[in-house]
């Protein structure tokens, strides 16, 4: 059988860039003012930027989407367990075990790959404190169940928004639900600042802990009131990030488009899954997710196939978090079954912005066979 000839290698993602000339444009008054990092003016305008993009009406940076996550678990005082989901990146779980919390896994739902709100009040002990479910792959969590649940047992809800940048739900600016949101701003997210992140929050009082657990529990030139850490975006960060923010909505109008064309040719297929789109949901398309169900070839199979054409799928979110060697000793992953089974069952394809929609017929050709 003949291929098109697609660039190679093709991963599965690939940073967006700006022309470089604006970036270039953007560092000269770095190279005036010599002020590098440390919360200056790029960092403010791009603040008050995302805020807008965002439809947020209070923010913090960090230097990435990870020690937003931990900083701000810390800054909300939690203590005992927290319930959160198996099926993510391992940063999730970390930000909770590194601020000597307890998580205790949820399940997730097996259409969308998010907490199971089903399965999620039967956890709650008089220990749990918080809820930190993640919109995996963009897909938006249950958010109204959960926060009933959270309302009613008097628990803070802490999404893990690192994919859902950009999104709505009902036309709310995703950050708006729980009580705070953490995005990442990775290179390889829908939208980047190199390495990057935030937090939006609900309670005013969390602005200036937030800002200064960042900047290590300073609180004036001769206090020090918290243990923080360092989780300050430089400039060059926030310039980058300035940048692709001028660019974002093209690049999801593109995204949008390569996903359809995935959409057209896998969904309807016998043993192929393709997340459901909810109405009323303004997505991203940060990741193409495709889940392997009673399908004639395995997840592995496929995954092989393609990269003997060296295209890169990868396997997020495999294994499962509490399979993971440094939590397997404390965990079960069959206590989350569904979560265990969709990890072996899922392929994340190539998408981005500037992939060749030869390529998605190339990858649905391969998958089709
Ligand atoms: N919560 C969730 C649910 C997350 O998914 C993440 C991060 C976090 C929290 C933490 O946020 P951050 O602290 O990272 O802001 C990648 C990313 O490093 C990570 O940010 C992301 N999730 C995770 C899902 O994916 P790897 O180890 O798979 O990345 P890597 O280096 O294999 O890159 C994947 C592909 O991306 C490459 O094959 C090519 C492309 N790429 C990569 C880099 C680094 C580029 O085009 N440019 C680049 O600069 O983790």
């Amino acid at each position: 059988m003949e291929h098109k000839k697609a660039k190679r290698p093709v991963m599965v993602t690939r940073s967006s860039l700006p022309p470089m000339e604006e970036y270039i444009e953007m560092l000269k008054p770095l190279w005036e003012s010599a002020w590098l990092t440390n919360m200056g003016d790029y960092h403010e305008q791009f603040k008050t930027r995302l805020k807008e993009y965002l439809g947020l009406e209070r923010l913090e940076l960090f230097v990435n989407g990870h020690m937003a996550l931990e900083l701000t678990l810390q800054a909300l005082g939690l203590e005992g367990e927290v319930i959160t989901t198996p099926f993510t990146f391992a940063s999730t779980t970390h930000a909770i075990v590194r601020n000597g919390l307890t998580p205790v896994f949820c399940d997730i739902d097996p259409e969308d790959y998010t907490l199971d709100t089903a399965k999620l009040e039967s956890l709650i002990t008089d220990r749990t404190s918080a809820i930190v479910p993640v919109h995996v792959y963009g897909n938006p969590c249950h958010v109204d169940e959960i926060g009933r649940i959270a309302a009613r047992h008097g628990l803070k809800v802490i999404y893990d928004a690192a994919h859902a940048f950009g999104e709505e739900i009902g036309g709310k600016g995703i950050g708006q639900f729980g009580d705070a949101s953490m995005f990442s701003f990775h290179a390889t997210k829908v939208f980047h600042s190199i390495e990057g992140g935030a937090v939006s929050f609900s309670d005013p009082a969390l602005a200036p802990l937030l800002y200064q657990l960042k900047n290590f529990g300073i609180t004036g030139y001769e206090s020090v009131d918290y243990v923080g850490a360092n989780g300050k975006m430089n400039e060059f960060q926030a310039a980058m990030g300035l940048c692709n923010l001028r660019h974002i909505d093209g690049e999801i109008a593109k995204r949008k488009a390569l996903a359809e064309r995935y959409r057209e040719r896998l969904s309807g297929v016998k043993g192929i899954r393709l997340c459901p789109e909810r109405p009323g949901v303004k997505y991203n398309y940060a990741y193409m997710p495709v889940v392997f169900d009673g399908y004639h070839k395995d997840r592995d199979q496929i995954f092989a196939e393609l990269a003997l054409q060296d295209i890169h799928a990868r396997k997020y979110f495999y294994p499962c978090i509490n399979a993971c060697a440094c939590y397997r000793d404390r965990f079960r992953e069959e206590d989350t079954p569904v979560a265990a089974r969709v990890s072996r069952q899922v392929l994340t394809l190539p998408l981005y912005a500037d992939l060749d929609p030869d390529t998605v017929d190339l990858i649905c050709d391969t998958v089709l066979r």
